[in-house]
């Protein structure tokens, strides 16, 4: 499968995953998907029938709010089954909200944002100890993530030990959940702190394939890198694009659903299939207040953790 068609399927499993349970996090599901995409495609080396290889690369979803879009890379990839996705919220289910190690392919569960970088870097500095050349740790932050003060702990930890074998990917779409993040508490400007922590820096387009491959292949002597993917969150459904409403927002029934749906059909890639909606959803016109409605947020009652996290 090519990162284009398994971003797209990210996407399009993210909107039913949250549609179906009333999960949260579409907005930071659809920014990422891209990243994700071009990692499981592309980059990381890792056996599917075997999770916890030891020649497997590590990878940490750090903001593991955006569960949905791990565990959609990992379905696609024969890690467990498709149909299980739909589980993701409910009670008893191995798809928790925040991302859980209970499901194979996982190495780390995250949610509690701010430790991801950490515990990557110490997998870094074991693989160093072990004398491993062979792979690499990923780690995925969120750029609101990055007011945590134990990442910066995390960042001077692994450029004091020069762990070039470890790559952080901040997905940079200048959102939280509630704000803006420079309204919040300034990380602007990105590059420039990660430059002062002595990483290695590389700053693109965290939704163009080619410049993400290019970042995630590349290789330094002796310093940690960080690629600034600037992305937009809920990229990919122009109602949801970097409108706030959609970090804790739904897809409900109606509009919102069927729109979503039809606006990823018209840029389906070739030889991906909707197993969901294989035809796409009745036209729907948008609600006059649509993109004017305060934040809502409704629970369904057979799941928990529906709504704020
Ligand atoms: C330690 C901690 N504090 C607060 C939260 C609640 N929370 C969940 S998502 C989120 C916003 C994260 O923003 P960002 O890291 O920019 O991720 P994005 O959704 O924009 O990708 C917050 C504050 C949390 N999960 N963990
Ligand atoms: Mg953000």
């Amino acid at each position: 499968m090519t990162s284009e068609q398994l971003a797209w399927k990210i996407r399009r499993h993210g909107i039913e995953m949250t549609h179906l349970s009333g999960g949260s996090h579409i907005g930071a599901i659809l920014s990422v998907a891209d990243i994700i995409a071009v990692l499981y495609a592309n980059i990381l080396i890792f056996d599917n029938k075997n999770p916890k290889w030891q020649g497997r690369d590590r990878f940490i979803l750090s903001k593991g709010h955006a569960g949905a879009a791990i565990y959609a890379a990992l379905a696609e990839n024969g890690f467990f089954d498709v149909e299980e996705l739909k589980t993701h919220y409910a009670n008893g289910s191995r798809l928790s909200g925040h991302v859980s190690h209970h499901l194979p392919g996982i190495d780390f569960s995250t949610g509690s944002l701010g430790h991801g970088l950490s515990v990557g870097a110490g997998m870094a500095f074991a693989m160093k100890q072990n004398g491993n050349t062979d792979n690499r740790v990923f780690v995925v932050m969120g750029d609101g993530e990055c007011n945590e003060g134990s990442v910066w702990e995390a960042a001077e930890f692994a450029n004091h030990f020069r762990l070039n074998n470890l790559v952080a990917v901040v997905d940079h779409n200048k959102m939280q959940s509630l704000d803006y993040c420079d309204k919040t508490l300034e990380v602007s400007p990105m590059a420039k702190r990660w430059e002062a922590f002595g990483w290695n820096v590389i700053e693109i387009d965290g939704h163009d394939h080619s410049a993400l491959k290019e970042a995630l292949s590349a290789e330094n002597a002796d310093k940690p890198t960080v690629v600034i993917a600037n992305t937009v969150k809920g990229k990919g459904i122009s109602f949801m694009e970097m409108d706030i409403l959609w970090h804790y927002r739904f897809p409900h029934d109606g509009w919102e659903y069927n729109c979503a749906v039809n606006e990823l059909h018209k840029v389906k890639p070739d030889g991906v299939e909707d197993i969901y909606t294989p035809d796409g959803c009745p036209e729907t016109t948008p609600e006059p207040e649509a993109g004017d409605h305060t934040m809502c947020l409704t629970f369904k009652p057979d799941y928990r953790m529906g709504g704020l996290e």
